[in-house]
């Protein structure tokens, strides 16, 4: 079994000649991909749509359809609610299931994930035209991460027992919140899927999620591995199709306990909306940014540019926490926008599956905006001029400058001498516009939880 602490050899990954010499060391993409998942997933059955609809998906490399898959509507967001709610009343297989038990589930589907690594990553390539490499290190790792992760939270999920005023005991219980629907993005198929379900099912919920329209693939491979991995009928539910149908279904249904969102802005209101209208289900967002990224004139100046160049770039720029506002000290600002745009023109865009490829096919461009500054005080007011908040980042070795102005942003996260450094460990959410709520770590599970408060009178002897 491989293990999820496969990482490229740091020397490979900055050198094109050390990286073509170690060609056979690297991981390969699985030939002849078969894609066996086309269909909706109800009840752990593939089910096709009710309508009879289906629609194309595509290679974004090379424009060529790649098959096609049974498109969801209102109609089957109904059955796959039904067996959401089924799986999740009293009494049933997964609520009388060990919180124990629900972890080594998770720790199945990761051990799952492992095994099919190869074909994950080809899949999730091949569907969204991120490098094949970077899929199979970035996305695959942090899928089997964020399982594991989660699966060790099963077990440990408490309440409190608490001194109350009176002849009284009180305790509480975290308790699932029921049906959770779930609609993620196409720039992070794989690795979305997996922030979506663990907490959820962690927790003991049970879920309704939509993948994006151009990149349902992966996740409907992860609906076999949910039903191999042995989980209940009905705990997952995947549901192919466009937002404005399946999205807007599940948004506005009163079935559904709790939405989660990964998107655009503009959509996360609706959602939000739509919640409010019809059953005040709890809502979490995790919605785009407009990063500023902040380089002081002490910083080391070739690893700021390295970094300013991936935290705007990774992923063809395709990142809700993309670098886009960079603001650079004044006395260095020629020197690193010289650097920038050197870096830039050696970025190599090419096929996904040729390992040298730093960058695949591009639906929206990145653009690097390099501003400069004076003082602290002026950058910090101008990065928070923004409507969103989802990170910040701040290059310097001074590590006093480093503290006020990682205090000062309006940012759910602050990276400093660093970008993207994401784990499952850590909150990550937006301020402000940027979103609700926060995933992953332990903030993660409180928005799949609800807090009951228990109090049982204590009868006095005397009285
Ligand atoms: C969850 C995620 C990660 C992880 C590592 C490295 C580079 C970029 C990202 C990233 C558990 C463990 C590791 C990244 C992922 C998503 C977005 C932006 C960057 N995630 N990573 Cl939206």
């Amino acid at each position: 079994m491989t293990s999820s602490k496969i990482e490229m050899p740091g020397e490979v990954k900055a050198d094109p000649a050390a990286l073509m010499a170690s060609l056979h060391l690297l991981p390969s993409p699985t030939l002849n991909l078969e894609i066996k998942y086309t269909k909706i997933f109800i009840n752990n059955e593939w089910q096709n749509s009710e309508s009879g609809r289906i629609f194309p998906v595509y290679n974004p490399a090379t424009g060529e359809q790649i098959c096609e898959i049974e498109e969801a509507d209102k109609v089957d967001t109904d059955k796959a609610v039904r067996a959401a709610r089924l799986a999740f009343s009293l009494g049933s297989v997964w609520r009388r299931m060990d919180a124990s038990e629900r972890g080594h589930l998770l720790d199945k589907l990761a051990d799952l994930v492992e095994r099919d690594r190869a074909i994950l990553a080809t899949m999730e390539s091949l569907n969204s035209g991120k490098p094949f490499l970077q899929a199979f290190y970035v996305d695959l790792q942090g899928v089997v991460k964020t399982l594991r992760y989660y699966a060790g939270w099963a077990d440990k999920i408490h309440g409190m027992t608490i001194p109350v005023d009176g002849d009284y005991f009180t305790f509480t219980r975290h308790e699932p919140i029921g049906v959770c629907g779930q609609i993620i993005p196409w720039n992070f198929p794989l690795l979305m899927f997996a922030w979506k379900i663990a907490p959820a099912l962690c927790c003991g919920n049970t879920v309704v999620i939509k993948p994006a329209e151009q990149t349902p693939l992966s996740a409907l491979y992860m609906g076999a591995l949910i039903k191999e991995a042995g989980f209940p009928p009905g705990v997952v539910n995947i549901l192919p199709g466009f937002g404005p149908i399946v999205g807007a279904a599940i948004a506005s249904h009163v079935g559904i306990d709790k939405i989660a969102f990964t998107g655009s802005t503009e959509v996360g209101k609706l959602i939000q909306e739509a919640a409010g209208r019809s059953n005040l289900k709890r809502v979490t967002l995790e919605l785009g940014g407009k990063s500023p990224n902040i380089i002081f004139a002490d910083a080391d100046l070739d690893y700021a540019v390295e970094q300013a160049h991936q935290g705007v770039f990774f992923n063809q720029g395709q990142c809700c926490t993309a670098g886009s506002r960079i603001y650079v000290e004044e006395s260095i600002y020629e020197e690193f926008v010289r650097r920038s745009v050197e870096r830039a023109k050696r970025r190599v865009v090419g096929s996904p599956f040729d390992p040298t490829t730093e960058q695949g096919p591009q639906i929206f461009g990145p653009v690097q905006e390099i501003l400069s500054f004076k003082t602290m005080d002026e950058v910090i007011e101008r990065a928070n001029n923004s409507d969103f908040g989802l990170v910040a980042a701040v290059f310097t070795n001074d590590i006093n400058k480093a503290l006020t102005v990682s205090s000062a942003m309006q940012a759910g996260t602050v990276w400093i001498n660093c970008y993207n450094a994401l784990n499952a460990q850590s909150p990550f959410g937006g301020f402000k516009m940027s979103g609700n709520g926060r995933e992953m770590g332990e903030c993660g599970l409180r928005e799949y939880s609800e807090v009951k408060t228990v109090t049982i009178k204590i009868p006095q002897k005397n009285s």
